[in-house]
């Protein structure tokens, strides 16, 4: 029986490209985002390949996650793999000016979003003794860089909830692990710079940045794994980056 993949953030980006090749690779998938018109779009093309029901809700809203999630028809209820993909940075200000309203969203998206999905699906998994937990964070959970302040403060949470659900779900035989992404050419810069797409796009010139076809594609190779291994820590970079701050330009 195919699997069944509840994907955060399935409207752009890393996890719409998810979706499309899970779905590929037969797998049944939850679509989960905010904008309706998208979702309903990536629903139309992925039931050519598989089951996919779509969820509409904002992280930020604990309510309105564990409701969605509790209504799920049967056929999709059992949730064998959550990919916490939902996420954004707010910004990129020293934190002497930082906007309140972006480490607000950051905090609560990137990690009590993150949470709130969690804490909706754990439950199961236990009850189950099975389940594969990916969370994904990014090099910004490993280091910190120059105004990355409070988006890096979210996703070292990130990487912090990784270890910790990974210990405390250990006894239940789920697996957790976490995906670090260096910079990878989506919406992410355009929703950081509020729609200043000259700027964004300037994050991804003179270098060859990953694709979000390039993390789908390991996030399938993760989950596809016999279920005795677990790939606990992944960071991942174009060639041309070294770190937060290092990328080789032309
Ligand atoms: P995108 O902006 O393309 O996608 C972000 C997704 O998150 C969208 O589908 C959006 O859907 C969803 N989302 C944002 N806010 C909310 C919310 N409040 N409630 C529900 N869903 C929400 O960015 P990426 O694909 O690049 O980002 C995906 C993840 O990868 C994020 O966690 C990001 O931090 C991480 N990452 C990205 C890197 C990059 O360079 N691009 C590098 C490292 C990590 P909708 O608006 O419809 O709700
Ligand atoms: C995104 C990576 O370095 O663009 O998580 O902030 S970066």
């Amino acid at each position: 029986m195919s699997k069944t993949a509840l994907i955060t953030g399935a409207t752009s980006g890393i996890g719409k490209a998810t979706a499309q090749i899970l779905a590929k690779n037969n797998y049944k998938i939850i679509l989960c985002g905010r904008r309706e018109d998208r979702m309903a779009e990536l629903e139309k093309e992925l039931s050519q390949l598989t089951a996919v029901h779509s969820l509409l809700f904002d992280v930020r809203d604990k309510q309105a996650v564990s409701d969605c999630i509790a209504s799920l028809p049967e056929a999709f209820s059992k949730i064998d793999i959550l990919i916490n993909n939902a996420g954004n940075a707010h910004g990129l200000d020293p934190i002497q000016t930082g906007d309140l309203d972006d480490w607000d969203a950051m905090i609560d998206i990137n990690v009590k979003g993150l949470l709130y999905v969690s804490k909706a699906i754990i439950p199961q998994m236990i009850e189950r003794k099975s389940g594969h937990i990916i969370n994904i964070g990014s090099t910004a959970a490993k280091e910190v860089y120059p105004n990355g302040n409070v988006y890096c403060a979210s996703k070292h949470a990130v990487d912090a909830l990784n270890q910790g659900m990974r210990i405390d779900l250990n006894p239940f035989n789920i697996r957790v692990g976490a995906i670090h992404p260096g910079m990878v050419e989506t919406e992410f810069s355009e929703v950081r710079f509020k729609g200043d797409t000259d700027r964004a796009d300037k994050v991804y010139q003179g270098f060859t940045p990953l694709q979000a076809e390039d993390i789908a594609d390991i996030i399938h190779f993760v989950v596809s794994r016999p279920y005795h291994v677990n790939i606990a820590d992944l960071v991942v970079m174009s060639t041309a980056q070294a770190s937060s701050t290092i990328v080789k330009r032309d």
